[in-house]
Formats: structure tokens, sequence, C-alpha cells
């Protein structure tokens, strides 16, 4: 198939691309290197060297005789992206290309502005990409568990049957997000379902969660293939960056009581669900949302399987619980369901003992690297 991978520098774009390109598929994956700008802007470079998209392909290649053909472009430019789409001709569509943190998201109005409309453009422009020149094309858009938000009710896959004054129908389930990035992916949503019912186009939503890890078959062959690894507070996600908080010997970074409890995934099973979702498309004027994540965990029981996993190894692992800079609850109902994929084949890596040692110990060979400025949490929802 020909896979187009928007967002492909990120750090689950590069692993997909790889990935696929090993399965045989033709890949192309477009960047704009936004992740790359803002990370150098705010101080929050990645763990690891990254070379650029060129320098991985090439290296790809060499190590495996498969090509990755990469373009640096913008989505959120429709020309940029129109002109992808009638080179490449894409069967279906992998879109990661989004501005993914919530903390820069929440940093002040110029990243507000950016966030809002470089996630609602890139959305807005490969729908129409995709009416415009490649109508038979799947959709896989990566959404997330957070436009749910925490609602006090179990949380359905996508949609909920509502009986009202003694009618019934069927609806996209409630979304109430927690951040300006989360909401950007609730309008994405509402745009794409627009379009879904309105023009027959074919899209699987995979609501994520958290994910965490650094391995993938790849880079388990050469590490010269790792993926974007961050610790610090905008782009890291909480169990990486617990994970480099542990080697570092910085106390784990608890936020307020620590009870936000959320649905947590291994990047390998991002892969996984990716993958299934890609070779089983929908129909034609179908939205087929997905909940991609595998296991359910408090912040607290995170920091316990950090803590547990690190003493083990003699690492003398303390946990803080700081104040909040986010508004969130921090003690809350959360039942989230999880079925379409597992009932599609997903097989999971649960997060073992065994797992959360085996990334320490990744992380420790590039312990040298860690700057301890970049784990504080520096930007702070208003509230
Ligand atoms: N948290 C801590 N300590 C930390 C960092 C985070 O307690 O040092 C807490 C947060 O307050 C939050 C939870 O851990 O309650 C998860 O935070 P996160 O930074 O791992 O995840 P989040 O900001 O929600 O965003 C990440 C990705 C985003 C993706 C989302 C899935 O950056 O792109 O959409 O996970 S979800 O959380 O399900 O919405």
């Amino acid at each position: 198939m020909r896979v187009l991978i928007l967002g492909g520098d990120g750090y689950l774009g590069w692993p997909t691309a790889m990935d696929m390109a090993n399965k045989g598929h033709e890949v192309c994956v477009m960047d704009n290197y936004m992740r790359r700008n803002i990370a150098r802007e705010t101080s929050s470079e990645a763990l690891m060297p990254n070379p650029n998209l060129h320098d991985r392909a090439d290296l790809f290649h060499a190590l495996t005789g498969k090509r990755i053909k990469v373009v640096i472009g913008d989505c959120a430019d429709y020309r940029q992206l129109s002109n992808v789409f009638i080179e490449f001709g894409p069967e279906s569509v992998i879109h990661y290309a989004e501005q993914p943190s919530a903390p820069y998201s929440m940093r002040g109005f110029d990243e507000a502005r950016f966030t809002l409309n470089n996630n609602l453009n890139a959305t807005f422009n490969l729908i129409w990409a995709v009416m415009q020149h490649a109508p038979d094309c799947h959709i896989v858009k990566l959404g997330t568990m957070g436009e749910y938000g925490t609602p006090n009710i179990d949380i359905e896959e996508g949609w909920l049957d509502i009986e009202h004054n003694g009618r019934k129908d069927k609806f996209l389930f409630p979304r109430q997000a927690g951040s300006l990035y989360h909401t950007t992916k609730v309008l994405d949503t509402d745009l794409i379902w627009f379009y879904v019912r309105t023009h027959n186009l074919h899209v699987t939503d995979l609501m994520q969660g958290p994910v965490y890890g650094l391995y993938t078959a790849e880079s388990e062959a050469d590490e010269r293939l790792l993926p974007n690894f961050h610790y610090d507070d905008i782009f890291g996600t909480v169990v990486n960056r617990f994970l480099v908080q542990a080697v570092a010997g910085v106390p784990l970074t608890v936020y307020g009581k620590g009870g936000q409890t959320r649905g947590y995934l291994n990047l390998k099973d991002t892969l996984q669900c990716v993958e299934l979702a890609m070779n089983n498309p929908v129909k034609p004027g179908e939205l087929r949302i997905l909940n991609q994540f595998t296991e359910q965990f408090s912040v607290n029981q995170l920091a316990d399987k950090v803590q547990r996993a690190g003493n083990a190894m003699g690492l003398n692992v303390q946990v803080n619980n700081i104040d909040n800079p986010r508004k969130e609850l921090e003690e809350h109902y959360y039942n989230a369901k999880h079925h379409g994929l597992l009932d599609m084949g997903l097989k999971p890596h649960l997060m073992t003992d065994d797992v959360v040692a085996q990334m320490l110990e990744a992380v420790m060979k590039y312990k040298v690297g860690i700057d301890r400025k970049k784990i504080e949490p520096r930007v702070r929802w208003k509230k």
C-alpha cells in the first residue's frame, strides 16, 4: 500500500514509518520540523541525538535496503499538502501532524493561537486533499483519550446511545477537554465527522492515551533509529519523564494528589494499533472511533511502579507530590472501554516490572545527557 505519514519526524511518526516500510509498504513521510523548532525555542530538546529526517531515512536504507520518501513541508499549507497527494497518490494516510503538547498550548496567547491554527488547518487541509486528489484514501487520524476528559460515567468508544423523552439516537460521546491542545482534537473530530457525513470520507479516529517507551523492533536493532524521546515538561509524557527522573536522582514529579487516571500504552502497541486500523479500513461514509490504550493507571500507581523497579536496580527513587501546574481533577472516576482494537487482534505489551526495568536500563545509557533544568514544570494553567 502507498502510505502517507503526516508528522513523520515525531515520537510516533518515525517509528510508524520504519514499521510500515519494513512490512513492505511504500512509505512517504511529511513533516515541517515544528516539534524540533519548538523544542529549541523552549529548551526542551530530546534525550538522544536526533538525526534529521533525510539522514534517518538514509540510515534506515543503509541498514534495511528499504526506502522512506521524505518531504519537508507544512500540512497547514494546502498547496504543499496537495502537491504531496498529487505526486505520491496515497491509499492510506496516517495523520499525526499536530502540535501535540498540552502544556505548550497553555503557555500563552501565541502558543494557543499557533496550536489552534496549526492543528485545525492541518486536519482541514487533509480532508480537502483527500476529497480533491484521493477520494478512496482511508484516513487514520490520531485523536486522544483526553478529548473525553474525566466524566463521572463510563467512557464508551467514541459514541453514546441516548434515550431522551422516549426516543433514542446515537451521538458522539460528550467531549470536555482539559487543555487547548486537547480541545483542538475535539474540534478535529467535529470537522471530520461533518465531512464523513456529508462527503463520504472514510476515517478511523484512534483515541490514544499517553504513550511510553523508547524501543521498537527497528531501534532495538540500531539505536541510531531511536525516536525523539522527551522528558521535559513540554513534550515528555508522564511515564517517560518518571523514567528519566528516576535515573537522574530527581524525585518523581507527581502533580497534586496523583489520583489522575489515564489509559496508557507502549510505543510498540501504537504501531500495532495503527497497522490494525490501516489494514481494516472502514466503508465510505463511516467514522470508526477506537479507544487506543491497554491499561489504566493513576499517576500515583505509575510513580509506585517506577520507584519499585528503580529501587530494585539500586537507584533509590524518591516520589514528590508537587503543586499541580494544571487544572484537572486529581481524584475522579475513570472507566474507559477499549475493546475495539483488542477484538481486531491487538496483543498488548503491558507495563510489567520487567518492562519498566528495561526502560530504566535504556535511559541509564544516556544519563550523561540529562539536563535537570528541563524537568521542573514551567507552564501553569491559569486557575
Ligand atoms: N503528570 C504528572 N507529572 C508529570 C507529568 C504529568 O503528574 O511530571 C500528570 C498530568 O498532570 C496528567 C497525566 O500525568 O494528569 C498525564 O500527563 P501527560 O503529560 O503524560 O499527558 P498529556 O498532557 O495528557 O498529553 C499526552 C500527549 C498528548 C496525548 C495525550 C493522551 O502529550 O499528545 O494526546 O497524552 S491523553 O492524556 O489520554 O489525552
